[in-house]
Parts: C-alpha cells; sequence; structure tokens
C-alpha cells in the first residue's frame, strides 16, 4: 500500500517517462553528433532515481547527485528546456553550457547537483548536511551514488564522520552492478552493499531500486529518520542500467541474455502494470501521460535550439583561480 495518493503515482510515472523520453532523445542526438561532450544515460534506472527525487522534493530536502543524475534532476522538477540547453552548450543552459550531462543542478528545488568526481558526493553531502544542523533548517541531504565509489576513501571516512556526528544525511547508492565494465563482485567482498552500515553503527537496506513505490517508501522513511536526530541511514537501490555506460561503450563486459532479463524489470513497465492492476489508471490515460512526456521533450528540445550559443568571451566567468 503506497502513501501516495492516486494523482502522485500518476505524477510519479509521468516523470520517469519525461526522464526516459529525454533521455532517448539525447541518446539519438548524440549518435547523430549533435551534442558535445560525453553523456551518461540512466536508462533502466528511473525507479531508483526519480523515486527517490521524489521523496527528497516532497519533504522540502535536498540532494546531490553523481555523473549519472538526469532521472534525480528531472524527478526534482528541474526545467527540461533549460537541461537540454545545457546539453547543447547554450548560455541559457543551467551551467551556462559549460558543463553538459554531468553538471546539471537546480537549486530552486534543492539539486545541489552532480559531480564527475566518483565517490565526491560522500563529503560533500557531510558538509551539506553539517549547515542543517548548524543552521536549524530541519532539512536532510540525499547523497547520491553508484556501486563504483563504496570503496573509495570518500565513503568510509564520510559514513563514519556522519555516523559519529549524527548527521542527517541519507546514503543512496544505486547499485546497477557495474562500474563502467567491472562487476560489482569484482571490487567487493560482501554481498550486500548495505551491510556496510553495520561497521559505521547505521542502519543499511538494499531495496528493490526497480520498484519506484518502494523507493519512494523506504527513503522518505529514512530521511525523516536522519531528521529526527538519530543520524545516518545506508540505503542500497538494486537496479540496472539497459544502456551502454557513455558515449562509447560496445559492451562487451555482459551478455544480451542479461540485459534482456533485466529489460524484463523495467521499472516503468512494472509501475504502469501495477496502476493498471489496481485500477490506478486506464490504459487510455497511460497512453495519454507517454504521449505528454513525449510531446514535453520536444518542446523543450525546441526552445533549447532558440537559446543563445555560449559566448568565448564569458568562458572566464565562475572560474575562481587559474
Ligand atoms: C575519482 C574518479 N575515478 C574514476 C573516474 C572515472 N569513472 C567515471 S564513471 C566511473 C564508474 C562509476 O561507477 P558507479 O559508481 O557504479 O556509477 P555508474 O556509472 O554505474 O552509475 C568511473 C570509474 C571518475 N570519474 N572519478
Ligand atoms: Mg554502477
Amino acid at each position: 500500500m503506497s502513501s501516495l495518493t492516486n494523482e502522485e503515482i500518476k505524477d510519479l510515472l509521468y516523470n520517469m517517462l519525461k526522464a526516459r523520453r529525454f533521455e532517448e532523445k539525447l541518446q539519438e542526438m548524440s549518435r547523430k553528433g549533435q551534442l558535445y561532450g560525453t553523456c551518461h544515460l540512466g536508462i533502466g534506472q528511473e525507479a531508483s532515481g526519480v523515486g527517490a527525487a521524489l521523496a527528497a522534493l516532497h519533504d522540502g530536502d535536498l540532494a546531490i547527485l553523481t555523473h549519472r543524475g538526469h532521472n534525480q534532476t528531472i524527478g526534482m522538477g528541474a526545467d527540461l528546456s533549460v537541461l537540454m540547453g545545457e546539453m547543447l552548450g547554450k548560455e541559457q543552459g543551467c551551467a551556462g553550457g559549460r558543463g553538459g550531462s554531468m553538471h546539471f543542478f537546480d537549486l530552486e528545488h534543492g539539486n545541489y547537483g552532480e559531480t564527475g568526481v566518483v565517490g565526491g558526493t560522500y563529503p560533500i553531502a557531510c558538509g551539506m548536511a553539517f549547515t542543517q544542523v548548524y543552521k536549524k533548517t530541519g532539512k536532510a541531504v540525499l547523497c547520491c551514488s553508484g556501486d563504483g565509489s563504496v570503496n573509495t576513501g570518500n565513503f568510509h571516512e564520510s559514513l563514519n564522520i556522519a555516523s559519529v556526528m549524527k548527521l542527517p544525511v541519507v546514503f543512496f547508492i544505486e547499485n546497477n552492478l557495474y562500474a563502467m565494465s567491472t562487476p560489482v563482485e569484482n571490487t567487493m567482498s560482501v554481498i550486500s552493499l548495505s551491510d556496510r552500515a553495520q561497521a559505521y553503527g547505521i542502519p543499511g537496506m538494499t531495496i528493490d531500486g526497480n520498484d519506484a513505490l518502494e523507493v519512494y517508501e523506504i527513503v522518505t522513511k529514512a530521511l525523516e529518520y536522519a531528521k529526527s536526530g538519530e543520524g545516518p541511514f545506508l540505503i542500497e537501490a538494486l537496479t540496472y542500467r539497459q544502456c551502454g555506460h557513455s558515449k562509447n561503450d560496445d559492451q562487451c563486459y555482459r551478455s544480451q541474455q542479461e540485459v534482456d532479463n533485466w529489460r524484463q524489470e523495467d521499472p516503468i513497465y512494472r509501475l504502469s502494470e501495477y496502476m493498471k492492476e489496481n485500477h490506478l489508471a486506464t490504459e487510455a490515460e497511460l497512453y495519454e501521460l507517454e504521449r505528454k512526456a513525449f510531446d514535453d521533450v520536444l518542446v523543450a528540445l525546441n526552445k533549447a535550439q532558440d537559446m543563445d550559443e555560449a559566448k568565448v568571451q564569458n568562458v572566464d566567468r565562475f572560474v575562481y583561480a587559474e
């Protein structure tokens, strides 16, 4: 039983669809050579990304994201045209067209943005969480990361200090089974990443990261726990990236059978089926959500194409050290 209303569940699905259509458009543009730089897509990870983002957004909390943070950014309500503008190197893009795919952010909705440094989110999240305590804002921080970051010093030092200082932070790891081409079992001797919570005396849970409603409920509870003064919470969301790691990835490290098996667990398909089975939406309503999400992306692309090209003479704006 979800704590979300029917309308909120529809909105959750709609945001997941928007994220999927947005990324499929980026994939197409990237293949045609229409994008600058690289691009990390989260196709297949929409339940964990959008579900967790919605929990933070509903509670007025803050988030910090990895290089694969489009799903969360869209889930927290960012304007698609500003994101598309960023991808196209436009002045009105969220980072003035300077950052691209790995530098989405949206302060208005509490999204402090992506970082390209694997494991970089942990210490920043601790600093953000300490600020919330110091300033008594009553907010918590959703710290997103991937399985590839959990053997960095940042992970261990940050979990330790967050535990000792009882910081209001939820460490949310999307375990998509690979760090680039490296399978998670090659780099870790524990089965569940959430077992690592024990070493720091904090609660840890492994959840179905392709079940958007479960992700939303657990992340909401974890954020509430963190804000109650109990300290940090670790969540491992099991999911799968259906696309390649980035622009150039022939995916020879995994079998087509494995990809096909995970496609059967597609998070958008699963939520749509749940909604039909529980009479939360009709086929026609689901189709309408699909169509709207598709149109939104095209409108955003048109708007972004009309934006100004980032100006070369502004290139040293925001550069604070040489
Ligand atoms: C400190 C650092 N080391 C290496 C890299 C290169 N790199 C980019 S993504 C990535 C894999 C990250 O894997 P994971 O944390 O599982 O996230 P996923 O890409 O699966 O979402 C690596 C090693 C980096 N960006 N930063
Ligand atoms: Mg990974």
